[in-house]
């Protein structure tokens, strides 16, 4: 069998759907400056480990480019990578570039896909994950296939050991007497009994291998993170308390040696499952080993949805999940002496925002209460796995374009979450990908190759407040947030933005088909 047949064959049989730092929502996103162009990169994942991703590089040049990718495993030098793959420009494109790439084992990685031309080169890091979560079942007719084929294999061998014993040793032309046809009918019940032993044992290893697969598989996020309230005096505490999972990858002190993503180690989103929708994005603090405690905002009292962004020390980034039920908001109103400090970071969104119906007849308005506008700008229908047409414009109570400045890094960070809570995403101007990771492999190209990702004729300081074209009349009031929807269904967007010092949050509802 040819070696392609052969790994699609293993790849049917034994290969895994990768799970991603966000939830249900696996393709990864990138919009901004590689060297002197403006680039949206997609990375479409394979969803089976080993497998193929596949990368679309969206270029605004009128120059010729030569766009390659380079699949950096984060425990692998980078001078062990394989050569690099050179994109082609799609069919009837003018440019859009395609290309693809083997993920080959589980774990973090990072794409660093570079472009040349003649005003320059520069390249970027993009970082992806690759864990299995689920079993691709056999298609039945490949299965049926394979069994015919084993059918023959096995009689092929009896009769042929079966012949060798009985009838190889007679001259040309001499049928096989009595002692001939005995000896043959022997090989062939033996050969027949030892090629079923040796089935029922394959089958045997097989299920144990199959087993210690499923074993493995997460379905949701990870790692496992259990939730609780207490009160004291005027504050409600959230003590969340990371553990090892069965994918065995954070051990007890593994909490310390997480990476900070916007100079925190963790971002909370907290989605209540109630009639309000109360949001909040905050920023629980290490307390120990892998406890962490943070103050909560004034919630109303509710059964709360927690998705948990975190970057691990090897690169990989995920999501912990869990339910936490908010008690009320305590009515004692004393001055706590020991009262744990909020996050100047941490931002919520309560009641006096209601959630804007996206309509994609013209621009969505989210009123917030203080007369600030997010408005959503028209755009086509939703579809599933095109681009969301995430694009915001935001003025102030008067009416003008407001002045954005930066909320932990980034002009805008915005959830979206389905209405069943399977699909979650954290998006940023820069891409939907964990900014922590990228570091990570940033580091680690530095100092492997003494270059850091950007030098090559790129001009990085673009990149502080790149957030996509604006149109017009837009400018830093713009927001442009590379993204599509996963699965059609109900979605909820929470946008944050900061103006005039304060972290303002939309909300918008969208139905995606
Ligand atoms: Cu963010």
């Amino acid at each position: 069998m040819r070696p392609r047949l052969l790994l699609l064959v293993y790849l049917t049989l034994f290969c895994f759907v990768t799970a991603q730092a966000h939830i249900g929502s696996p393709d990864i996103f990138f919009n901004g400056l590689v060297g002197p162009w403006p680039a949206s990169i997609t990375i479409r994942m394979p969803g089976v480990v080993p497998g193929r991703a596949e990368i679309l590089v969206q270029v605004q040049s009128k120059e010729p480019l030569t766009i390659s990718f380079v699949p950096l495993a984060a425990g692998i030098a980078v001078s062990n990578a394989p050569p690099p793959e050179t994109a082609q420009m799609a069919a009837g494109e003018t440019n859009l570039y395609t290309g693809e790439l083997w993920l080959m084992t589980s774990g973090a990685y990072s794409i660093d896909v570079r472009i040349r031309g003649k005003s320059g080169e520069g390249n970027v890091q993009i970082p992806i994950d690759s864990v299995a979560t689920t079993q691709l079942p056999l298609p039945p007719m490949l299965g049926q296939i394979l069994a015919v084929l084993g059918l023959i294999l096995f009689c092929s061998a009896i009769v042929i050991i079966a012949a060798a014993a009985g009838e190889s040793a007679l001259p040309p032309d001499v049928l096989p007497g009595k002692t001939e046809r005995r000896k043959y009918w022997i090989a062939a019940t033996m050969t027949g009994l030892v090629l079923t032993l040796a089935l029922v044992g394959g089958k045997k290893w097989w299920d144990s291998e199959e087993k210690d697969f499923r074993s493995g598989l997460i379905a949701g996020g990870w790692p496992d993170m259990s939730a609780d309230v207490r009160v004291e005096g005027s504050q409600r505490i959230l003590s969340l308390t990371l553990t090892r999972n069965k994918m065995g990858m954070l051990g007890p002190n593994d909490a310390a040696t997480l990476q900070p993503d916007h100079g925190k180690l963790l971002h909370l989103f907290m989605v209540g499952r109630g009639r309000d929708h109360a949001f909040c994005h905050i920023h629980p603090v290490l307390q120990g080993k892998s406890s962490f405690e943070v103050v909560l905002p004034p919630l109303p009292e509710d059964d709360y949805e927690m998705f948990c962004d975190l970057t691990l020390s090897s690169g990989f980034s995920s999501t912990a999940t869990n339910m936490v039920h908010l008690p009320p908001i305590p009515a004692r109103r004393i001055v706590d002496t020991n009262a744990l400090t909020a996050d100047p970071d941490d931002s919520w969104a309560i009641d006096g925002v209601v959630a804007a119906r996206e309509s994609s007849h013209g621009d969505t308005v989210c009123r917030l209460s203080g007369g600030t506008q997010i408005i959503w700008k028209a755009h086509q229908s939703l579809r599933a796995n095109r681009d969301a047409a995430l694009q915001f414009l935001v003025r102030d109570p008067a009416g003008r374009p407001a002045k954005l400045e930066p909320y932990m890094g980034m002009m805008s960070h915005a959830a979206v979450v389905r209405s069943d809570g399977r699909v979650f995403s954290h998006l940023h101007p820069w891409g939907n990908y964990s900014m922590a990771a990228q570091m990570f492999f940033e580091t680690k190209m530095s100092k492997e190759t003494g270059v850091a990702t950007g030098e090559v004729g790129a001009d990085r300081s673009k990149l502080d407040d790149w957030c996509g074209p604006p149109p017009a009349g837009g400018g830093s009031s713009f927001i442009s947030l590379p993204y599509e929807f996963p699965t059609p269904g109900d979605y909820r967007v929470w946008v944050q933005i900061k103006t005039g010092g304060q972290v303002e949050t939309g909300v918008f509802d969208a139905t995606v088909m």
